[in-house]
């Protein structure tokens, strides 16, 4: 059985993952109208897996004795100037949820809730990797500079970049 304050923290983690997934759907919505398609199918498969993210905490949250709440959710910047911009703002978008998932840990230790802070090392390995992946990216991207046809070969290569859940 988890406490009232657990419950709301995973609840409000819940909503950090919806908002992640809709950030990176409207990513990719930006990409494929720009004819960036393996960008686009990047970011269609980040936004997959961030449901995935919240999908488990609700189970997780509903198991133990909660109720997860599906509650409105934040609209998501839409348009961006460049893709780089965009693979910027991904990479910060990232670093915000690291420090989300890390509060909550902060705070199952405080109340001494073993089983969720045990439960949320997945989220903690999780953002080590999504954050090395957003690193690599934007190393690519700044050696890719202008270069078009360094564009061409970046799109088409992202695709192997999909990290899995
Ligand atoms: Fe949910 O892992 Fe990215 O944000």
């Amino acid at each position: 059985m988890i406490s009232k304050s657990i419950e709301k923290a995973l609840n409000d983690q819940v909503r950090v993952e919806a908002e992640s997934s809709q950030v990176y759907l409207a990513m990719a919505c930006w990409a494929e109208v720009k004819g960036l398609d393996g960008i686009a199918q990047f970011m269609y498969a980040q936004s997959d897996e961030e449901r995935e993210h919240m999908l488990k905490l609700i189970k997780y949250i509903n198991e133990r004795g909660g109720h997860a709440q599906v509650s409105a959710l934040k609209a998501p910047n839409v348009t961006f100037d460049s893709f780089q911009e965009m693979f910027q703002k991904l990479y910060e978008h990232e670093i915000f949820v690291s420090e989300c998932i890390n509060n909550l840990v902060e705070i199952t230790l405080n109340e001494k809730d073993f089983s969720t802070h045990n439960f949320l090392q997945w989220y903690v390995a999780e953002q080590i990797e999504e954050e090395a992946v957003a690193r690599t990216i934007l190393d690519k991207i700044s050696m890719i500079g202008d270069d078009k046809g360094g564009l061409y070969l970046f799109d088409r290569d992202i695709k192997q970049l999909n990290v899995s859940s």
